[in-house]
């Protein structure tokens, strides 16, 4: 199975960290923004990363492909069967991808992306409004959902809700922004728990080692 992007996205990170975590073997073909590869098109049709392919199936869109792998690859499960548990696993997708990475790509892009891999001055103002009022209530809100250290978001186990949020974390821990240990405690002992297992690690330590190659 191919994923199509690079794990410097949070979406494509999500995806190859729920593959690993269920033993399967996700091959990153790299792909920058903006690409025309035709394989990458046909899999992503508006540019997309991550796109997937697996076999003749192609298809983009990190949660369609969790989905996809979850109902190819049930074992063991990373989207709970409960309807509750479900119902939060996927809302806990729905927040990391939306409001999480979407105040993560803020930072993200016009701190580094643009800067660097598209010869373009980010937007920076932007980028200090996105971490000094938008990131504030997100992390007051992880601190009162996350559990206590040892726990998971949903359930008694990993799920989707851990990947998917952790994972626009790597972006931040790239710039040097952790949540703080005295104000939210909790969420900062769970991103760490969950960034440090292989499925995470592997691709981070890639990245940052990418980073460094690539800055000015
Ligand atoms: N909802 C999509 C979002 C994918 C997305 O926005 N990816 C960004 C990279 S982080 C991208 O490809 N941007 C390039 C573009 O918009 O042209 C998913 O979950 O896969």
């Amino acid at each position: 199975m191919i994923v199509y992007g690079s794990s410097l996205s949070p979406y494509v990170r999500k995806v190859l960290a729920f593959g690993a975590e269920k033993g399967l073997e996700l091959e990153l073909q790299p792909i920058g923004i903006g690409s025309n590869d035709p394989d990458f098109l046909e899999a992503s049709p508006f540019r997309k990363m991550p796109g997937f392919r697996d076999g003749d199936f192609a298809i983009s869109d990190s949660s369609a492909i969790v989905h996809y792998l979850e109902a190819a690859h049930p074992n063991p499960a990373l989207i709970p069967a409960d309807p509750k548990a479900r119902a939060r696993a996927v809302w806990y997708d729905e927040f990391a991808d939306t409001i999480l990475a979407g105040c993560g790509a803020k930072m993200f892009f016009n701190r580094v992306v643009a800067p660097r891999f598209l010869g373009r001055e980010g937007d920076l103002a932007a980028a200090d409004k996105a971490e000094s009022e938008e990131l504030p209530p997100i992390l007051d809100y992880l601190e009162r959902v996350v559990p206590e250290p040892g726990g998971w978001l949903v359930g008694e186990s990993i799920t989707l809700a851990d990947i998917a949020v952790a994972s626009p974390f790597a972006n931040l821990g790239h710039l040097d922004i952790r949540p703080d240990q005295a104000r939210y405690p909790r969420t900062l002992a769970w991103v760490e728990a969950v960034l440090a297992r292989p499925s995470f690690a592997h691709w981070i330590e890639r990245e940052k080692a990418f980073l460094e190659k690539t800055a000015a």
